[in-house]
């Protein structure tokens, strides 16, 4: 398939997204917390807190995979974020990781589609138009060298970081 037939928008909830796989914008403890991880965790029920205490947190920039529970994903990969701090502490790097962590992840479990939220882009406070870039950038880097995951869905909370994503795509592809 065309590269640019693999990746695409949505505006909504990554929760009622029907994909394999959905990435989560967690932290380091994987305890839970508030935006998509609270959003996520309520819809896929208290099972997933329980698995997810078995794992022993996941450092910045790596990814962990659950089950996805009551939510139509088969799967949760839960990638932690970096924290903005000004740009010179490694962020765009971390960030970047978190994008080839995850999609590293579904090709291992055969994952043919998979849904993102725009990680670091909400509490962790990353300025949104670099932060589509990198997703953009990460993505089609991987898609053109690996055949799974076949679909990505970047989900947008928000016109804002949807048209960022348009932006970056528009430039890219
Ligand atoms: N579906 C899709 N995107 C969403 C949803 C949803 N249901 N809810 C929020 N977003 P954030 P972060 C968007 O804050 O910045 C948590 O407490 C949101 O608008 O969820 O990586 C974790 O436990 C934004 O565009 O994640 C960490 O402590 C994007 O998802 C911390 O927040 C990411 O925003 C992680 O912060």
């Amino acid at each position: 398939m065309a590269l640019p037939m693999r990746v695409s928008l949505l505006e909504g909830d990554i929760t009622k997204v029907q994909v394999e796989a959905i990435v989560n914008a967690a932290n380091t403890s994987l305890l839970g917390g508030g935006g998509v991880d609270g959003a996520i965790h309520r819809a896929a029920g208290p099972e997933l807190l329980a698995e997810c205490r078995t794992l022993g947190g996941c450092p910045t920039g790596e990814a962990r995979i659950t089950g996805g529970y009551r939510l139509p994903a088969k799967y949760i990969i839960h990638t932690a974020g970096p924290i903005w701090g000004g740009g010179d502490r490694g962020e765009p790097e971390l960030l970047a990781r978190c994008y080839r962590n995850s999609l590293a992840l579904a090709t291992k479990h055969q994952v043919r589609s998979i849904a993102f939220p725009a990680i670091s882009c909400g509490i962790y406070g990353y300025p949104i138009q670099d932060a589509c870039q990198i997703a953009v950038r990460e993505t089609l880097a991987y898609l053109d060298t690996n055949e799974l995951p076949e679909r990505v869905t970047f989900v947008c909370f928000g016109s804002e970081i949807y048209d960022a994503y348009q932006a970056a795509l528009n430039a890219s592809l």
